[in-house]
């Protein structure tokens, strides 16, 4: 076919495609909704395209599920306590090429498909960037046709929705599924059941062999519910399975019979509180009972789940297991996983521990995403032995072995037994789960190179010499279909009429742009489309916040959850100073700039939430101050989530990724900004590192300390007062907190942000980078204002990203650790 013919073909093609989807519009608004064309407001007309959407995504569940049964094949079991979607309708028509199409039909109709969308609320079932990260990779494992499942929890109510009241955070009710959500499937035909609490019994077998049995205090339900996973290109549609949880009714029924309605009742309230909500912690551990449960709960269904799966095609012939299954457990969260498997093979199908431990050591392989001590999680042994007093046995029985070990390659050395074992032994006996996973996985990865330096050289030094071939680095990605494609429509468009439309599969191709970072056209374009991009998010700030931002400002951007290791209060003293400086100097010369947040502190980190509270309250002064003349504007957008971020990367011109060294284990937005044309200000941390590899060091803007300075500084002995008493500046706006400037009547409301950085240490050397960082931000506030010299470096950013596609990080998976072939669906 010429090119004329095929393009005549994809119009007929196109054509008809609307005019199908255009008529299942109509039949589900009819038929499954029940209402009219004209009767039918916004939130009909999405339920209806998503219906509409729905019956192709189910087709190509159907043949993928149909075809990898056929194929008897290898797959990825993705065990993810959190899994951050956001939305899905512009997701599953943008990889079903059916955007445009549905965006005609619609109009036809009268109606706008980018207003339907915002009808649609985020699964928010994930904190940060772990469950984002999930998200990405399951949406890259359908992309690249690998049969992948990923394993959940269906909580009923996802992370908060924040707002803001008088400046500080309130945390509401997130309800995702209120009024139904469209995509997902309930499948009451797999259901599992889940014991707890209970008692261990001691029996001898026949043969003599001690055998346990496990009698449990109470039995849950976990029912299935499917999220279809619809690959780029839309043949491969993988599933998502969250486990809700119910009450088994086992023990409740002669309760209830008995007259005992309440105690049932309250049966099944306790039941059902195990998916009830998702832990608002980010990179700390919550060291609650409910917790754990949460955990085993989705563990447990899951791994009896894929039992039954291979037991359809196998029988009872272990022998195949470790050919069919590999289980990634996204960080700890899963680990339970282990000693449940253990238990299944050997207390419930009477294998013998080492062929056993043999099964699990083959399947299991452990993703680290953090080094903070706070986040690594611990359970007391005696609230193991509660819950789950089998499990604790077994932990037991791993660890004597696993000592055994150490003790044939450090004969007689105590330190090492208590440096390695499971059990830390103190005050209170706890079990650390990092070691478990490392211990009972095959292979062990760190999230961006220096992170897994890190987990090598200070996490795990002796595990590392024990197994020098299980710890491993997999850099992370991020999917450039949703954040790109999807969320950048002008920008994709202009980069497809440069290079092609092949970049969503194959994000090296961006390089492909670099030829014209010189090209003053190009350079105009790509300016366009982000002042364009500007445009939309003045708006949204204009509407949520009431406040005028201009678009020729510089948009800084700063989105990700708010700790202190991520110093959102080093860029709030910046902006301080620099509010300062323009008091002090009416003439102070600074290109104009808008600081833009968004964050969600976890509901009990006081100072999280009291740094929040301090960025609305400087912004609210600054925004109003008439001697600022527009140079410095302020703006935190509440209830920071994927949909929120979508609107704000594509607008965003500078990308502050400014953690202190050595704490950020890799960080996923820093990519998705630079793949959107912003340039980063940032330290030597996490994927920084290797995004400044990429663009070159004159097309980023690093600061600060490194791993090995923070380090030397600690060791050293690190005084903030220093600093603070050296340099007049940080004094000042330090001092500045202090007074009732920024909360009229209320001195000392914002006193605990100093008191943080001078009488509690500066733990995350804020006042250490300080001077480093605003003489980057100067660096900056040159560079953007020498027009062309910008977009050269921006388009470099785009155009060097291609190395961060989620793609690529599963392919790294795929090679180094689950060793999966594709397999092709037809459509
Ligand atoms: C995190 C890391 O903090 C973050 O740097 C990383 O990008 C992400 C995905 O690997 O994992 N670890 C963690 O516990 N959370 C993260 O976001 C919550």
């Amino acid at each position: 076919m010429n090119a004329k013919v095929i393009k005549a073909k994809a119009q007929s093609d196109g054509q008809s495609y609307k005019s199908d989807f255009k008529s299942s519009i109509i039949r589900h608004l009819h038929c499954t909704l029940g209402t009219d064309e004209n009767k039918a407001n916004n939130h009909a007309w999405w339920k209806a395209t998503c219906a509409a959407m729905q019956e192709r995504v189910l087709e190509g569940l159907r043949k993928t599920q149909k075809t990898h049964y056929l194929n008897d094949t290898r797959a990825v079991h993705y065990f993810s306590a959190e899994f951050l979607m956001g939305r899905l309708l512009s997701n599953n028509l943008q990889n079903f090429g059916l955007y445009d199409a549905a965006a005609e039909a619609l109009k036809e109709l009268g109606v706008e498909l980018a207003d339907i969308m915002e009808e649609e609320p985020d699964m928010a079932l994930g904190n940060g960037g772990l469950g984002r990260l999930a998200a990405c990779f399951i949406d890259s494992l359908a992309t690249m046709e690998l049969p992948a499942i990923g394993y959940g929890i269906h909580y009923e109510h996802g992370l908060f929705r924040q707002e803001i009241k008088s400046g500080a955070q309130i945390e509401r009710p997130d309800s995702w599924r209120d009024f139904g959500n469209p995509w997902e499937i309930c499948r009451p035909e797999s259901i599992q059941e889940v014991s707890l609490f209970g008692y261990v019994e001691t029996k001898y077998g026949d043969n003599g062999r001690i055998q346990k049995e496990w009698h449990p205090g109470s039995i849950v339900k976990g029912v299935p519910w499917d999220i279809p996973v619809v690959g780029y290109g839309g043949k491969t549609v993988n599933v998502l399975r969250l486990w809700k949880s119910e009450s088994s009714g086992y023990f409740n029924w002669d309760v209830f019979n008995a007259g005992g309605y309440v105690d049932a009742q309250r049966e099944n309230v306790q039941a059902e509180t195990i998916s009830k909500v998702l832990y608002p912690n980010d990179e700390t551990e919550a060291g609650k009972e409910l917790r754990l449960i949460q955990q085993y709960f989705f563990c447990s269904c899951s791994l009896k789940d894929i039992i039954r799966r291979y037991k359809r095609a196998h029988g009872d012939d272990w022998s195949r297991f470790t050919d069919q299954v590999v289980i990634q457990l996204n960080d700890t969260h899963p680990a339970i996983s282990i000693p449940e498997l253990m238990r299944i093979l050997v207390d419930r199908a009477a294998l013998d521990w080492d062929k056993a431990w043999g099964i699990c050591t083959k399947v299991f392989a452990y993703t680290n995403h953090t080094l903070l001590p706070e986040a690594l999680e611990k359970w007391p042994a005696r609230m193991l032995e509660k819950i789950l007093p089998r499990h604790l046995e077994i932990i037991y029985e791993i660890n004597h072995r696993f000592m055994a070990e150490v003790d044939k390659k450090w004969p007689g050395d105590t330190s090492k037994k208590t440096k390695l074992s499971i059990i830390e032994e103190g005050s209170e006996k706890m079990v650390r789960m990092g070691h478990l996973s490392v211990i009972g996985s095959f292979k062990v990865n760190g999230v961006a190179e220096i992170h897994s330096r890190l987990v090598k050289q200070n996490l795990f030094p002796e595990f590392n010499e024990l197994w020098p071939d299980k710890l491993t680095n997999v850099t992370n990605g991020i999917t450039p279909r949703r954040w790109l494609k999807a969320c950048n429509p002008p920008l994709s468009r202009l980069i497809d009429k440069k290079i092609g439309e092949n970049w969503p599969l194959d994000l090296k191709k961006l390089e492909g742009l670099l030829e014209y970072a010189d090209n003053k056209t190009f350079q105009k374009q790509f300016m366009q489309v982000k002042q364009q991009n500007k445009q939309l998010l003045a708006d949204e700030i204009k509407n949520t916040l009431n406040i005028d931002v201009d678009v020729n400002a510089i948009f800084d951007v700063q989105i990700k959850r708010m700790h202190e290791y991520k110093r959102q209060h080093l860029n709030l003293l910046h902006i301080m100073a620099l509010y300062r400086r323009i008091l002090e100097n009416p003439d102070y010369d600074m290109h104009p700039r808008v600081f833009i947040f968004g964050a969600k502190a976890a509901p009990g980190y006081k100072l999280a939430k009291d740094i929040i509270f301090a960025i609305n309250k400087v912004a609210d002064k600054i925004n109003q101050d008439p001697r600022v003349k527009n140079k410095l504007k302020v703006a935190f957008l509440p209830n920071y989530r994927v949909s929120l971020a979508e609107k704000m990367i594509p607008a965003s011109d500078v990308s502050e990724q400014i953690s202190t060294a050595g704490k950020e284990a890799s960080g996923t937005g820093n990519m998705k900004l630079a793949l959107n044309g912003a340039l980063t200000i940032g330290t030597l941390d996490g994927a920084n590192i290797e995004i400044a590899e990429e663009v070159g060091e004159d097309n980023i803007f690093i600061f600060g300390l490194n791993v090995d300075e923070v380090h030397e500084l600690q060791e050293k002995g690190y005084n903030p007062h220093d600093y603070y008493y050296r340099d007049p500046e940080i004094k000042a706006v330090l001092d500045w907190l202090e007074t009732d400037y920024f909360t009229p009547g209320k001195p000392g409301a914002l006193v605990s942000i100093k008191q943080s950085l001078l009488d509690y240490g500066d733990p995350y050397f804020v006042l250490a980078d300080f001077r480093a960082y605003a003489d980057a931000q100067e660096k900056v506030d040159k560079a953007y204002r020498d027009k062309d010299r910008w977009a050269r470096m921006a388009i470099i950013n785009t155009a060097k990203m291609g190395k961060f596609t989620s793609d690529r990080s599963i392919q790294d998976y795929v090679e180094r650790i689950w060793k999966l072939q594709p397999c092709t669906v037809d459509k």
